[in-house]
């Protein structure tokens, strides 16, 4: 045997138990009491919890985006996500106008085979969608691509798509088996709103989310939920941050359609207020932070399964980018960093908080990713036969967050100070050890792109 880690709690969505795991091959082997201790490493997780890798199926590593490229690349990234428990992202490739789907599959397989340290697969993020496109799906789909984003908002940045063709795409979902996923907010109100502010020397960053009221993402997300339904097609809403945007979802999932929702650590434990600060840019995504009323129903969403994800939507721009908004909060470019915290936030406001049990933690950051973007069985579980992704996570491993002991390149963190109590320490990706007693032991190239197949619904 390769590995053997000894003693853990394992996880699962729907149990805890003791339970020694043995990996050979890059495999799940065996699992259960007393393992015969031979193995080239043993790993004693006494008093740890053994988790399946978490999934983030929402990042964006060196992606062009508002006149500059998010400052993570696939290297800094991957490795950032390693120390926070992931062992697979979802990247988004942005299709270049001008180039096929295929291209932008290879464009972006290109920028990540050479510098990934874990595993990674690729959803298309749709800029230009044609005839001729709309034939080249089943191509996508054979070569392991089996979700598509559509942006409904940034018409500006030249991504957005208008509702016949989101509507055209979910008919396409239906018919393949694919999902489609929405960014949903309003483009014409939030512009109108924007060029208000504008006009009035309303510059500072607090007017990016006065620009881009509750209202604009639940009536967007209720038009998507609408155009899912009517078509039958396979809806997926990504980084929701709205009570009311939820409560569309909870009733459109109540009458029947397959749609899903995803939120983000930002919008379960962060404010509005931090637009307020000194340095409010930082803060500054779109969607926007809410308020302590929009966190709390996020919770309860993810406890009672009306949302299935977490994401990170893991965008990092440095200071210095951010700055190039200073006076003006429409030249900021959107994003925060989030895939190293995401675990370990969930971890100590949700668990901790006793908002959601570790089993649902488990539930939306592998299972239900794993499940929805065609990664189950190989990944998102811990099964005989399945990839060796396991992360050893210390439930009393205390540290306070900081630019100081994160991964990403960025030069902020946007939980400078927060307490996190338990954290991933050991992170293996298909039996190789990743981050060993909280060292990076990894190697840049290491992970490996996963063909994903049509997704599974959820039940
Ligand atoms: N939102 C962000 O904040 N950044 C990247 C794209 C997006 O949808
Ligand atoms: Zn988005
Ligand atoms: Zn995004």
């Amino acid at each position: 045997m390769d590995l053997l880690i000894k003693n853990g709690n394992v996880v699962t969505p729907t149990d805890t138990f003791k339970a020694d795991i043995g990996v050979e091959g890059g495999k799940i082997v065996a699992i259960g009491s007393d393992l015969p201790k031979k193995a080239k490493d043993v790993v004693d997780a006494k008093g740890k919890y053994v988790l399946p890798g978490g999934i983030d199926p929402h990042t964006h590593m060196e992606m062009p985006f508002m006149g500059t490229t998010t400052v993570d690349d696939f290297e800094y990234g991957t490795t950032a996500a390693a120390f926070g428990g992931i062992t697979t992202i979802l990247d988004f490739a942005i299709q270049p106008k001008d180039k096929t789907f295929l291209d932008t599959i290879k464009l972006w397989r290109g920028k990540a085979d050479p510098k990934v340290v874990i595993d990674y697969g690729i959803h298309l993020a749709v800029t230009n969608l044609t005839e001729d496109l709309v034939k080249e799906i089943p191509k996508v789909l054979s070569a392991g691509v089996c979700s598509f984003k559509l942006f409904m908002p940034y018409r500006k940045e030249g991504l957005m798509s208008d509702d016949g063709r989101i509507y055209s795409m979910l008919e396409e979902s239906r018919r393949l088996g694919f999902l489609v996923q929405l960014h949903a907010e309003n483009n014409a109100v939030l512009e109108f709103l924007i060029e208000r502010n504008v006009a009035a020397g309303r510059l500072s960053a607090e007017y990016h989310a006065k620009s881009r009221p509750n209202f604009v993402e639940g009536e967007a997300i209720h038009r998507g939920l609408v155009l899912a339904a009517a078509t039958g097609g396979n809806l997926y809403i990504v980084h929701m941050s709205t009570k009311e945007g939820l409560a569309e979802l909870a009733l459109m999932k109540a009458m029947g359609a397959n749609v899903y929702g995803e939120t983000c650590p930002h919008y379960l434990t962060l404010t509005d207020e931090k637009y307020l600060s000194p340095k409010g840019r930082r803060y500054i995504m779109s969607p926007p932070l809410r308020s302590k009323d929009d966190n709390e129903a996020l919770w309860c969403g993810l406890a009672d399964g009306t949302l299935s994800t977490v994401a990170t939507d893991h965008c990092t721009f440095t200071n210095a980018q951010k700055d190039m908004g200073k006076d003006n909060f429409t030249k900021v470019p959107n994003g925060v960093p989030g895939t190293e915290t995401m675990i370990p936030v969930l971890y100590s406001q949700g668990v901790g908080q006793k908002r959601i049990s570790i089993n649902k933690m488990v539930e939306v950051t592998s299972y239900n990713p794993a499940k929805l973007f065609g990664l189950y069985p190989r990944k998102g579980t811990l099964n005989i036969g399945s990839d060796a992704d396991i992360v050893i996570f210390d439930p009393k491993f205390e540290m306070e967050l900081s630019v100081k002991n994160l991964h990403s390149k960025i030069d902020y963190s946007i939980y400078e100070g927060f307490k996190v109590k338990g954290m991933p320490t050991y992170t293996f990706v298909r039996g190789k050890p990743v981050v060993y007693d909280r060292k990076f032991v990894g190697k840049k190239g290491s992970g490996k792109f996963v063909p994903r197949t049509k997704h599974q619904p959820l039940e």
